[in-house]
């Protein structure tokens, strides 16, 4: 008879594997990865039922330090809506990358200081730890570096240890009736994973020349049935970021338009015509209207 529903909040500094462990935990992909830092951009929620417990991960962008090329009004953004997911949550998995400790990791743990929720600490990427016999000493470290609830040491990419951490988060689940319906999978509309595909399809292709400053908007998503119709804008803030997207003759926005189609066709469960156009938009990414205008409102 007894319900449980919590929202657990998934934090860290970039590309620590936040978002990867959440799909992992889901068995499906909900929220974009990458191997590029910043990659994450909006909370993304994926909800998990399971007989009578509901968890509600909130998948966050990762908490970074202001500065250089980190000052626009995007990176603010960003880090609200981190800082955002905090509150009124049942449980946080804080996650880490293996033994490193950087001074945005401390900017995380700093933010946590007032959250009266258990936190748990995930050492991801044990996988690729070279020195296993530095994770003893590592545990105990950390351990004094605030209360934990739980450390555990995982693989997000592998699954290894995962379990044991949905174990530990259902510890956590307050009594209570479920918020959404079991077969829902995220909050996020069926155009936002259109958006976000391609935004990931961009990062995975253009390692190093990847224009930062770059986003996405859906422009149709007409859906007929056997057949969705959609239209997509990348937008960047230079004519030479253009050229770099679209590559020789066409090549590289080619090769992103049929990667992002092939999985949003598995994604949604129906064939989909693709189109997609590069345009400049000088500013967007520092112009809190703009932003607003393409979707990143905290509200
Ligand atoms: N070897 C290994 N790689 C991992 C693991 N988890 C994540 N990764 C990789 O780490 C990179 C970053 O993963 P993401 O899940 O995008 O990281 P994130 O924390 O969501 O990053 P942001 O959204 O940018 O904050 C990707 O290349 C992942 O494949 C893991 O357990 N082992
Ligand atoms: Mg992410």
């Amino acid at each position: 008879m007894s319900h449980t529903c919590g929202f657990v909040a998934i934090v860290g500094r970039p590309n620590v594997g936040k978002s990867t462990l959440m799909n992992r935990i889901l068995g499906q992909k909900v929220s974009i990865t990458s191997r590029r830092p910043q990659t994450t951009r909006h909370q993304v929620m994926g909800i998990k039922t399971e007989g009578d417990a509901q968890f509600i991960y909130v998948d966050t962008p990762g908490m970074h330090i202001m500065g250089k090329d980190r000052n626009k009004a995007i990176n603010r953004f960003m880090n609200q809506a981190a800082s955002q997911a905090l509150r009124d949550v049942d449980c946080v998995v804080f996650i880490i990358d293996r033994t490193r400790w950087t001074a945005e990791d401390q900017v995380v743990l700093d933010k946590l200081a007032h959250v009266q929720a258990p936190v748990i600490l995930a050492i991801n990427k044990v996988d690729w730890l070279e020195d296993k016999a530095s994770l003893l000493p590592w545990l105990e470290q950390v351990s004094a570096k605030r209360e934990f609830a739980a450390i555990l040491p995982l693989s997000a990419k592998h699954g290894t240890n995962v379990p044991e951490l949905e174990a530990e988060v259902a510890r956590y689940l307050p009594e209570s009736i479920h918020y959404y319906p079991e077969d829902q999978i995220t909050d996020r509309s069926q155009r936002f994973l259109a958006a976000e595909l391609v935004r990931e399809k961009v990062m995975r292709q253009l390692g190093d020349e990847l224009p930062y400053q770059m986003t996405v908007e859906i422009e149709e998503f007409r859906d007929e049935g056997r057949v969705i119709h959609i239209s997509a804008l990348i937008l960047v803030e230079r004519q030479g970021q253009k050229k770099i997207l679209i590559g020789e003759s066409g090549e590289r926005i080619k090769k992103i338009g049929r990667e992002a189609r092939l999985e949003m066709e598995r994604a949604l469960g129906a064939k989909v015509m693709l189109n997609l156009w590069v345009k400049v938009k000088r500013g967007w990414s520092d112009d809190d209207r703009a932003l607003k205008s393409l979707g990143y409102d905290l509200d």
